[in-house]
């Protein structure tokens, strides 16, 4: 038997990460795994998919890309063959999810960098088209509020390291004085380092960055990436586990939520 994914781009190192996992746990309960990445999220791309999926007999999906609330409620709605389990959706979507809880990582990540005495913040956000970019957003925003800063700059990424790299010369030529950088994923955060050094804008003047995935390789990016971590082998054991749970009682409602935490390394002081 088999489950379907249906990811966003496995360019990007979280939703590979996930993918990986997903497949993994599933191969333990003798689950194959076909993979679907459709280029657009909107309903009828997502409705094909599980079309294709119901073709192939498949009946539970792992729905890994982010979807507003009325996507995600009337792709549930209208297959309900199809036990579908989302995992980048915002809390108020009534469908099933198991998905991080953001706000402790984004406090968490505003605060050190306030507490190691920075004032002067640029805002690296993910695209306006995904949920989760925004949550992060609006959590950093609330933060910053809360310790008294209303000037934060922002910027938007598209993931990318790319984006990364060319937000930050945008960002700097025009702001000069920023000199605490949060990233929303550690992907755009490599380009953002890469932009600092070719700035120099490491050693004596630089500019601290925080990323958001703890991807694989953040530790090994130079300088180490202070991140806040989200597990992604967790998501992916916990989302089988629960589409599994999901496929023999469709009635069920999941609704779980999976911690997030700062990881601080040398990226920031
Ligand atoms: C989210 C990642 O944090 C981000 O880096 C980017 O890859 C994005 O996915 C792609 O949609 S993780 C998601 C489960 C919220």
């Amino acid at each position: 038997p088999s489950i379907g994914l249906i990811t966003a781009s496995l360019t990007l190192h979280a939703p590979s990460q996930i993918a990986a996992a997903v497949k993994s746990y599933a191969g333990s309960h003798q689950l194959e795994v076909s993979i679907a990445m459709p280029v657009q999220a909107d309903f009828s791309s997502l409705q094909d998919r599980l079309n294709e999926f119901r073709a192939q007999h498949i009946r539970g999906a792992i729905i890994s890309l982010p979807l507003e609330s009325s996507v995600a409620e009337r792709l549930a709605a209208e297959n309900s063959d199809i036990a579908c389990l989302f995992l980048d959706v915002s809390p108020e979507s009534d469908v099933c999810c198991v998905r991080f809880d953001h706000r402790d990582g984004c406090g968490a990540c505003v605060q050190h960098l306030w507490d190691a005495g920075h004032r002067e913040f640029g805002l690296l956000a993910g695209p306006e088209s995904s949920v989760s970019a925004r949550m992060r957003l609006s959590s950093w925003r609330e933060a910053l509020h809360r310790l008294g800063i209303a000037n934060a700059v922002t910027v938007f990424g598209d993931w990318s390291a790319a984006s990364g790299w060319q937000k930050t010369f945008e960002l700097l030529h025009q702001h000069p004085r920023i000199s605490a950088m949060v990233v929303a994923n550690d992907q755009m955060a490599l380009g953002v380092l890469s932009a600092l050094a070719q700035l120099n804008r490491t050693g004596g003047r630089a500019v601290s960055v925080t990323g958001y995935d703890d991807t694989a390789d953040s530790l090994y990016f130079q300088p180490p990436l202070t991140t806040v971590a989200q597990d992604f082998n967790v998501l992916g054991k916990r989302a089988v586990e629960r589409l599994i749970q999901l496929m023999a009682a469709p009635q069920i409602k999941i609704r779980e939520l999976l911690p997030t935490r700062l990881i601080i390394r040398q990226s920031t002081r």
